[in-house]
């Protein structure tokens, strides 16, 4: 890893405890703290991550996909895309009653949180239409929501917000450079549009990125500089580690080492302290000891349940014994 100046580092370390919540950050900042010493920038996330959260508590989400495979977008991390052979089903829109019965099933499980997604490169508006309704009916089991359905225009941002929905996702992915490697159907532009206006709708950010698909160092400091310069800090913040799934382009992708993955995680704590950093996909591929650099470096929320969307997630049973080894505990909603 190339070493920053000491001059720059100095400077990093001098300028944030002034004021923790900065949307002044660059890239050359971010670059010196994915180059701090691995103590000391755990030590500097954590004193932060005390500051704004309860120290033991992680949010707990439960994910669904709704409608899954045959989507029309080119991403190359992606089992859902119709541009591989990933031998993901097709599958249509989920009716409102089997939807709302893993949410039920969800809240019996702990989640706080069901997240709703889609395999669209945008939603039409039926389809908005019956989400919308999805929303009503998680909201009164009374879970948080949160969807993620693809690229979204004003007026159905505005719709999602009307039907009392809590969160949106939406993630940039990667840097903007690396972007063009990973996704040709759409411009870093379109999402941050889409964030605009989920933002301007007055609902919950969830904004984050995918680590271990061949990106550099810089790359991640670029992802994690544009989230923390955005107007508001995404709410919510996702970091998922590569699932290489068979089939697409980044199947072959080698394993990014947890040290790394735990560095990205304590950079965006310091960079964005007062949002929750969820520890996403890539948990079933990483060992207990893993987890715990992740949660120390200031992760405090997870997918819980044995499936993510397509792709498998750690049993409950085996999260709830980590939880139990490390003495952490599911957070309260807070809507
Ligand atoms: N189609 C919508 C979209 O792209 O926004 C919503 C669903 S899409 C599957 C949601 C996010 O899942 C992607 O933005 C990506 O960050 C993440 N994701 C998809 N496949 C992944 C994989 N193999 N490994 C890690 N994260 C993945
Ligand atoms: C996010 O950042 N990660 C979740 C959620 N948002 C929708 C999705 C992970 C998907 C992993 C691959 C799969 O299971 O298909
Ligand atoms: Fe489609 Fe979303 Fe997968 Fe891209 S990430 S192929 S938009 S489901």
């Amino acid at each position: 890893m190339a070493l920053l100046s000491k001059d720059l580092i100095q400077q990093t370390v001098s300028k944030a405890p002034q004021t923790d919540i900065r949307h002044d950050w660059t890239l050359a900042e971010a670059e010196a703290l994915f180059s701090f010493p691995f103590n000391d920038l755990l030590f500097r996330a954590q004193t932060l991550h005390r500051k704004f959260f309860a120290a033991n508590e992680v949010q707990i989400s439960t994910l669904l996909s709704i409608k899954t495979g045959g989507c029309p977008e080119d991403c190359a991390y992606c089992p859902q895309s119709a541009h591989y052979e990933t031998g993901t089903n097709r599958e249509p829109l989920m009716n409102i009653d089997s939807v709302l019965a893993a949410a039920r099933e969800a809240k019996r499980g702990g989640a706080s949180r069901f997240c709703m997604g889609a395999a669209w490169r945008r939603p039409n508006d039926q389809d908005l239409e019956a989400v919308c309704q999805m929303v009503e009916g998680v909201k009164e089991i009374g879970l948080e929501t949160c969807v993620t359905l693809g690229m979204l225009r004003e007026d159905q941002a505005e719709k999602l917000s009307e039907s009392g929905l809590n969160y949106y996702n939406h993630n940039i992915d990667t840097s903007e450079e690396y972007y063009k490697e990973i996704i040709t159907t759409r411009s870093y532009e379109d999402r941050l549009n889409t964030l605009e206006n989920v933002r301007n709708a007055g609902i919950n950010v969830c904004s984050g990125g995918i680590v271990g698909m061949g990106e550099t160092q810089k790359d991640r400091s670029g992802m994690l500089t544009t989230l923390a310069t955005l107007p508001e800090h995404p709410q919510s913040v996702p970091i998922n580690m590569l699932v290489a799934v068979e089939g697409t382009p980044l199947s072959d992708e080698p394993a990014i080492d947890a040290i790394n993955f735990a560095r990205t995680i304590a950079v965006a704590r310091i960079m964005m302290p007062a949002s929750v950093l969820r520890l996403s996909a890539g948990r079933n591929e990483m060992t207990d000891e893993a987890q715990a650099l992740c949660f120390a470096a200031g992760a405090n929320s997870i997918f819980y349940g044995d499936v993510l969307l397509t792709t498998d997630n750690p049993e409950r049973a085996a999260d709830m014994a980590l939880f139990d080894r490390l003495g952490l505990k599911p957070s309260k909603p807070k809507t």
